[in-house]
């Protein structure tokens, strides 16, 4: 009885090697690896937006979650959706196509995220990017902050430690000055202030072109070294020196993965 247990356990991994070696054998390598992707192919999908650059992704590492639903990475790096009943999108981490139907391809620079906290690590709440056609819409939603107005800025270096004095200054790809009131210009990095109302929280909708979430633009947020959003103790004056005291909250500004 002593020796039954190792003896199956035995048996078991020279089975699971017999079954395993076949199958690693057949890991698709060519360019007629397509697959159906709702009604089309996603090589076809891919050779309609994007030129035949990426001809031949392959899917591997299969999930699924308890719905059904699976998450999956190509041979070439793109990440691909799929609910139960049909495919739905992909991803390169950088753009996401959707797959709308009938309506065709849907294809969108996905959106970022920071995650804000304080200097002790308190989570303070989400700073979420969403590129549009003509700039980017940058959406507060805070708490814990102390009540009045706050400078909120995207500082050029996308770390918050080990303080958050590493986010360096404002993002300023034109080196130019600061303030929205300020002849010497505006850097890229400034918005405008944001309020907490009594309870700590404040919410803040807004618009900049002056940055964008797209690659190789010089007033790309995704540039070599990342970027941060940070909110400070005390309201921008919106002249040539901030004066808007330490920094009270820090967030790296990352891509989403999908949308
Ligand atoms: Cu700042």
């Amino acid at each position: 009885m002593r020796y039954r247990l190792p003896l199956l356990a035995i048996i078991a991994l020279i089975g699971t090697m017999v079954i395993a070696v076949p199958v690693l054998a057949r890991q698709p390598a060519t360019a007629d690896c397509t697959f159906i992707l709702g009604f089309k192919t996603l090589k076809g999908l891919i050779d309609a937006a994007e030129g035949p650059t990426t001809v031949g992704e392959c899917l591997e590492n299969q999930r699924f979650d308890a719905h059904g639903n699976a998450e999956q990475r190509t041979a070439g790096g793109l990440m691909v959706w799929r609910k139960a009943d049909n495919w739905t999108a992909f991803s390169d981490g950088y753009r996401t196509w959707v797959n709308r139907g009938e309506d065709g391809l849907h294809v969108q620079i996905n959106g970022a995220t920071a995650m804000l906290a304080g200097p002790d690590g308190t989570a303070l709440g989400t700073v979420t990017l969403t590129q549009g056609p003509f700039g980017v819409l940058i959406a507060a939603d805070l708490s814990g902050l102390t009540p009045g107005g706050h400078g909120f800025h995207i500082h050029e270096f996308g770390t918050c430690s080990p303080s958050f004095a590493a986010a360096g200054g404002h993002f300023n790809p034109g080196g130019t000055g600061h303030g929205f009131l300020d002849e010497g210009g505006v850097h890229a990095g400034d918005t405008p202030n944001i309020y907490a109302a009594a309870d700590g929280t404040a919410r803040a909708d807004i618009f900049t072109a002056a940055v964008t979430l797209e690659l190789d633009a010089d007033h790309s947020l995704f540039d070599a070294d990342g970027s941060a959003i940070i909110v400070h103790e005390k309201p921008d004056t919106y002249g040539a020196d901030p004066g808007a005291g330490g920094r009270v909250a820090c967030g790296v500004i990352q891509r989403n993965a999908i949308g």
